[in-house]
């Protein structure tokens, strides 16, 4: 089948909007919940209007951004020293038209925005890809696709287009931007001007997947990108597609392999030998999709599986390992030594994702859904052995953990996560809160296993950070965390924070204060300058 960009013919047969409210459910990370309840409207309005309900679901709570800006010279408090120059990309989901009713945060369309530093100076930019997804809203003026990854809710003029919406994650490869959604190939954006490039990018044919993980891994010294797709031969099957590409988009490794079940692969590991594979319950479910719903939900009777295979090979000897349920969605680093393989995650005991349904009915539990670093391992040497084994490293609780990304697939040690420290205050001018935000991000340090902790206050909410090389040749996490904090007194105005990774527990060295509130990051990337095209 066919996805090229083909523009589909202007008809008005999409179902008129249910303007009915629903309740908004919110990341884990900073939510609150909408009332639901029946929202009269007026009769006249036309069926094509335009018209966001007052809390279509956002991450974090943020409302509907859209607007593509470019801020010349941004207000900076503080001073950034001349050693930062680069660009710090993010990108998050922000919706194009109003959501079907019940859709969730993550199916709204990716929005990218750009912090170029450079000098002390900061320009900002933000565009939206253009998806195929996209540009054929555009074009009929309101939603054509459904509800999320849920390819029976479309209208049927978008039946041979690319799903994916770009929202998930950024990175920099062959001198060009990738934003991903792991249902489909990448998008690729010129990374000065954001204009879309590529709306479906395979590496010139070489992949074969219909599919692209939004977290490949990159061997810094080479520039090769290591990545994988799952549901990788279309809707619902159980193959995973795992290939490497040269730092100029030759595919040069691929093997197919085989998923214990159908389910959400979010992230996977890369040592210098081996690749790995974590399969979680939130499972692949047809029959509610064709129900009309999301296309995962918890299945808590499944186990977990921790797959490695040979990095390079064909696949054959990869060996899936047991545990128990739990959530684990994104990995902090991994490495390998001889025939062991490690890997760290942010692990939970059940689905961390309030808006993903549970199978059997159990409430959310926001406990259960808390996160802790955990190392995953296994010896291959070990014929006999069936499980993997799991070992929790920290006491702190986050979410989106992060590495000096310059040792992806090499022995790592340190790392970053946003957390939440209980034993901070919650500032009583933010009034009856029912969550703590979160508003640290602290610093991992495997040799000895500490930690040091960046505390933003308590009237701030933190988003994923990106670690910045305090130069070249800097020695492994030194340097600067740069990630954008929401004002919660501010109606959530967005700064983005730089801070010195040797001063965590001082004040950020600079912070660039934006005039708005911005879309929420779900990831996002740091490029140095030296290495970016000339404007
Ligand atoms: C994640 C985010 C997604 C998604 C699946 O853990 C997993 C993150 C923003 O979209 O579709
Ligand atoms: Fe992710």
């Amino acid at each position: 089948m066919s996805r090229k960009p083909k523009q589909p013919k202007k008809e008005n047969n999409g179902a008129s909007m249910n303007r009915r409210r629903f309740i908004g459910t919110l990341a884990a990370a900073a939510g609150t919940s909408a009332l639901a309840g029946a929202a009269p409207f007026a009769p006249t309005a036309s069926a094509e209007t335009v018209h966001f309900t007052s809390n279509p679901p956002g991450l974090g709570g943020a409302g509907p951004f859209r607007s593509e800006c470019d801020i010349h010279d941004c207000d900076v408090e503080g001073e950034i020293p001349s050693n930062i120059d680069g660009a710090f990309y993010r990108v998050g989901p922000d919706w194009q038209y109003p959501p079907m009713a019940g859709n969730i945060p993550f199916d709204g369309e990716g929005h990218v925005s750009m912090f170029r530093i450079s000098n002390g100076h900061v320009d900002f930019k933000s565009r939206y890809p253009r998806t195929q997804r996209f540009k054929a809203q555009a074009a009929a003026r309101k939603r054509l696709f459904g509800m999320y990854r849920n390819h029976f809710t479309d209208d049927p003029s978008v039946a041979k287009l690319s799903r994916g919406t770009a929202n998930t994650h950024i990175a920099y490869y062959n001198q060009k931007l990738l934003a991903f959604k792991e249902d489909s190939p990448p998008v690729m954006m010129d990374p000065i001007t954001l204009e879309t490039v590529d709306d479906y990018y395979t590496f010139g044919g070489g992949m074969k997947s219909l599919t692209h993980s939004a977290h490949p891994k990159f061997d810094h010294g080479t520039g090769e990108i290591i990545s994988y797709g799952y549901e990788a031969k279309g809707f619902a099957t159980d193959d995973i597609y795992v290939f490497s590409a040269n730092a100029k988009g030759k595919v040069t490794w691929e093997a197919w392999v085989k998923a214990p079940y159908v389910g959400m692969i979010h992230d996977f590991a890369v040592s210098k030998d081996y690749v790995a594979f974590l399969a979680i319950p939130m499972a692949t479910n047809v029959e509610r999709m064709k129900q009309g719903q999301v296309h995962f939900a918890w299945d808590s009777s499944l186990p977990t599986w921790f797959g490695v295979m040979r990095r390079g090979g064909d696949g054959k000897d990869l060996k899936w390992f047991k545990g128990p349920e739990r959530c684990a969605t994104h990995v902090m680093g991994a490495f390998s030594d001889g025939n062991k393989m490690y890997v760290d995650m942010d692990m939970a005991l059940k689905n961390q994702f309030p808006f993903f349904p549970n199978l059997h009915g159990e409430p959310y539990d926001p406990k259960a859904a808390s996160g802790y670093l955990h190392r995953l391992s296994v010896d291959l040497s070990k014929k006999d052995v069936t499980d993997y084994n799991m070992e929790k490293l920290y006491p702190q609780s986050g979410a989106l953990p992060r590495q000096d990304d310059r040792y992806q697939t090499i022995p790592y040690r340190i790392g970053f996560m946003p957390t939440s420290n209980p034993t901070k205050p919650l500032s009583p001018k933010l009034g009856n809160v029912a969550f703590r935000p979160t508003n640290s991000y602290t610093k991992f340090d495997h040799a000895n296993r500490t930690t040091t902790e960046f505390w933003i206050g308590d009237d701030s909410s933190l988003q994923e950070c990106c670690f910045v090389p305090r130069s070249k040749d800097a020695a492994e996490g030194d340097g600067y965390l740069v990630g954008v904090a929401n004002r919660l007194l501010e109606g959530g105005r967005a700064d983005l924070i730089i801070v010195d990774t040797q001063y965590m527990e001082g004040q950020p060295i600079a912070k660039v204060r934006l005039p708005f509130r911005s879309y929420s990051q779900v990831h996002g990337w740091w490029v140095p300058g030296d290495t970016l095209p000339k404007a």
